[in-house]
């Protein structure tokens, strides 16, 4: 344990949030000096689950990836359990929720609309690179117009248009040699295009709209450990809309997500509310872990540190997950888990290339990605502009999907790929962290790829 202060500090906040019933849920992180569960040491003192037992606890959940129990325990014994030399920390089962919601407005889309986050990111460069053939028929197309509209002599006409040709075949070539050139991304000519092909993202949130019609072809299971059923349904509508954002199919109707071929796992770890218990968000990593997820993006937040939280986002760091959370939504301090080294920290911006007002900020930021007045999907097959740094993580979750679906498998270098590849746009780096999030750079950029793992 920390000093008495600190143990003071967590007796007030268990007085505060304790039941009628003068029993309260903690986290208790097991372990400590030659711990042992198996038996009790002798003359030493007693393990933690037994003396659990004795001061009238009971264990409700045991986690299989980090030695931490989920237990409900009579408020009078935490003290007690917390001198226990093999309890590493005893916290409230505290509280996240999704960053708090903006205004939403109700979208009518009568063909499919590429948004302009993904727009902005250029997700839809490595959806389909220009193969640059059609600038070169341009001048092509310009010679009968030239023809029919010129007044010149019939020789300067045929000058010009042999003139034309010739520049037609000599971009003809260029293309075909180099590729299409958009600013600051070569592609070279025959690349092939990526969706983000089955890729696992987990999206811990409040579950998903399995019917829409834009999100039915990506869903593929999930979990609720709100209600623990298999059944993850979105009964808020916060996890619809990161879905939408991330994974919209490419059908002609609606959107086009980042990764319009990834595959959606919805576990459900906030309720109605939006709001939902750490000790859920850290089973739903374990079920991530477990079901071999490679990306688990979490839009919510807290700003209370929770250790349990921190060793499981760990835990899925080290099990080889791609971890995206936003910033927060307060225009404050970052929140966490996006707050924790492993996890990727998404500020928010505007069209205009600001950071939008609400975001918060601080040097945890680690990316920025569009996530003001962001088209998305709503339950209902609806459809909806939403605004917050949860539609900002997505976009780096999906541009992560889009380099996995590449063949780029190691989560260390995934990271560096995107923060080495993101765009400076001259914000503070408290702002932008190491800049706007861009797929196609992170995927075809020349800059990249040397290597450079991020440690965190
Ligand atoms: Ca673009
Ligand atoms: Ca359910
Ligand atoms: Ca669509
Ligand atoms: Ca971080």
């Amino acid at each position: 344990m920390r000093p008495f202060s600190a143990l003071l500090l967590l007796l007030m906040i268990f007085g505060l949030s304790a039941s009628a019933s003068g029993s309260t849920r903690v986290l208790l992180g097991l372990g400590g000096p030659s711990f042992s569960t198996m038996a009790e040491p002798e003359a030493g003192p007693p393990t933690p689950l037994a003396e659990l037992a004795a001061l009238g606890g009971r264990i409700e959940y045991r986690y299989q990836f980090i030695n931490v129990v989920l237990a409900e325990l009579p408020k009078e014994a935490i003290q007690k359990l917390a001198s226990n030399p093999y309890i590493r920390f005893i916290e409230p089962d505290g509280e996240v929720a999704a960053p708090e919601p903006l205004g939403v407005q109700e979208l009518k889309l009568t063909w499919e609309w590429l948004p302009w986050g993904v727009d902005r990111i250029d997700a839809e460069v490595v959806h389909h690179p220009p193969k640059g053939l059609g600038l070169a028929l341009i001048p092509f197309l310009l010679l009968p117009l030239l023809w029919f509209s010129s007044r010149s002599s019939r020789l300067r006409r045929a000058g010009l248009s042999l003139s034309l040709l010739a520049l037609s075949l000599v971009l003809l070539l260029l293309l075909l040699l180099s590729g299409c050139e958009p600013p600051y991304i070569r592609i070279r000519p025959n690349t092939r295009g990526y969706m983000g092909e089955g890729v696992k993202v987990a999206l811990l949130d409040s579950g998903l709209d399995p019917d829409h019609p834009d999100l039915r072809a990506n869903y593929r299971g999930g979990y609720d450990f709100v209600n623990n059923d298999p059944e993850p349904w979105d009964d808020n509508g916060h996890g619809t809309e990161v879905a939408g954002v991330l994974a919209a199919v490419e059908d002609g109707s609606g959107l086009v997500g980042v990764a319009p071929k990834a595959w959606l796992y919805a576990v459900k770890v906030l309720g109605s509310n939006a709001h939902g218990a750490i000790s859920d968000v850290v089973k739903g990593l374990e079920w991530a872990i477990q079901q071999g997820m490679e990306i688990a993006n979490m839009s919510l937040g807290t700003p209370e540190d929770s250790q349990a939280l921190r060793e499981a986002v760990r835990a899925a760091w080290s099990a080889g997950l791609v971890l995206v959370a936003p910033a927060g939504n307060e225009s404050g301090a970052v929140l966490y888990p996006a707050a924790y080294p492993e996890v990727i920290a998404v500020s928010a911006t505007t069209a205009a290339d600001r950071l939008a007002p609400f975001s918060n900020s601080g040097p945890e930021v680690d990316l920025a990605a569009p996530g003001e007045a962001i088209p998305t999907t709503y339950p209902g097959g609806r459809y909806r502009l939403a605004s917050g740094t949860s539609f900002a993580a997505p976009h780096v979750a999906g541009a992560a999907a889009l380099l996995i679906s590449s063949g780029i498998r190691d989560n260390r270098l995934i990271r560096a790929r995107l923060e080495q590849a993101a765009e400076d746009l001259g914000l503070p780096k408290e702002e932008q962290g190491s800049g706007l999030v861009n797929a196609a750079r992170a995927l075809f950029g020349e800059a990249i790829g040397q290597g450079k793992l991020v440690t965190p």
